[in-house]
């Protein structure tokens, strides 16, 4: 009999409750408790975004809708959900997983973008339990330039443009997360990969020019990954643009650094420079981002063999 399979689909994670901010701010930490006062900013930024992050409800209704997608073409197995910084944390579900009789897994993390300071985070916690509890695990490590999400964030880029006064004369800005500017002295494809995907979205959605900006650096004490977002709309203000189109090539969802870093803090200074900022929408459940994982997926498993 043909061992038993499931898919394991992992996400950030958020704090459930306000109350839980210090505990997922220290989970992030790697375990240190960041100071009150930084605690307390986040919880402020969690509040501003309506108390809680959409994204744990999100990542729920991807898995669901991919579950159903993977069914109607004949492959009928779960599809489970874990989280790096939050409960369900991935060693406890992939524990789970065990118990329910899966042998055989593709895990994916719902980043499409590697770096060995964030993806390879999900992929050593899936793996350490996998081997564990003797599951079979491929990875699908990166897959920042699959066609399905490339044309899927150039549909979202062109329903933002559609929705500027002069959409020509709007400049697009793709952002992605921030790293520690330390990754590039290990050859990190994280830069890369991101140039990469940015190439393509802007080639299929036939951008005359685009920029790329980082944003939601973290204040470590170290320098970040730039230009940052909030110094990229400055720049533009002095070029004298007047419409921005912020397209978030790096993240799948709706969450707090979609919410609050681009919705709330870059669109506060847009509005003080005088610049209207429109933002593509989120890929979320919607049916072409998850055909694309659906196709990744399916893609893993017909691979021989288990890395
Ligand atoms: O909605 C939510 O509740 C969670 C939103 C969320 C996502 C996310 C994605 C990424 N992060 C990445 C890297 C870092 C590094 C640090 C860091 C810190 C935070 C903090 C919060 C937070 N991140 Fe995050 N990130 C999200 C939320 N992130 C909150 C802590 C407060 C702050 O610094 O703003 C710094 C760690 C440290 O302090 O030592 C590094 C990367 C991604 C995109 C890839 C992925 O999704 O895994 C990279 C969503």
């Amino acid at each position: 009999m043909a061992a038993r399979q499931a898919v394991l689909l992992m996400a950030y994670g958020s704090p459930q409750t306000l109350d839980d901010v210090g505990t997922y701010f220290t989970h992030i930490r790697g375990g240190r408790t960041p100071p009150a006062e930084q605690i307390e900013e986040l919880r402020e930024r969690y509040r501003r975004i309506g108390g809680t992050s959409p994204l744990r409800a999100i990542t729920a209704r991807q898995a669901e809708a991919l579950q159903q997608t993977l069914a109607r073409q004949g492959m009928g197995i779960p599809v489970y959900t874990a989280m790096k910084h939050a409960p369900p944390f991935i060693a406890d579900v992939v524990g789970v997983m065990a118990a329910e009789g899966i042998r055989d897994a593709v895990a994916l993390a719902l980043a499409p973008h590697y770096s060995r300071l964030s993806v390879a985070g999900y992929f050593s916690a899936a793996r350490e339990a996998a081997a564990a509890h003797g599951i079979a695990l491929r990875a699908v490590e990166s897959w920042h330039d699959h066609p399905g999400f490339i044309a899927a964030l150039a549909a979202r880029l062109r329903r933002a443009l559609a929705r500027c006064a002069s959409p020509e004369e709007a400049e697009v800005v793709f952002t992605a997360h921030s790293l520690p500017e330390r990754i590039r002295t290990w050859d990190d494809p994280y830069p890369v990969q991101l140039m990469r995907t940015c190439d393509l979205v802007a080639a299929l959605a036939t951008l005359p020019s685009w920029r790329l900006a980082y944003q939601s650096a973290s204040h470590t004490g170290e320098p970040w990954l730039g230009p940052d977002l909030l110094a990229v709309l400055r720049a533009l203000a002095a070029e004298g643009r007047r419409q921005v189109v912020v397209c978030p090539v790096g993240f799948v969802a709706d969450h707090l650094e979609v919410l609050y870093d681009i919705d709330v803090e870059a669109r506060e200074v847009a509005a003080s420079l005088g610049l209207r900022l429109e933002r593509a929408p989120s890929l979320n459940a919607e049916p072409d981002f998850i055909a694309a994982l659906a196709d990744l997926i399916t893609r893993a498993f017909r691979e021989e063999g288990a890395r």
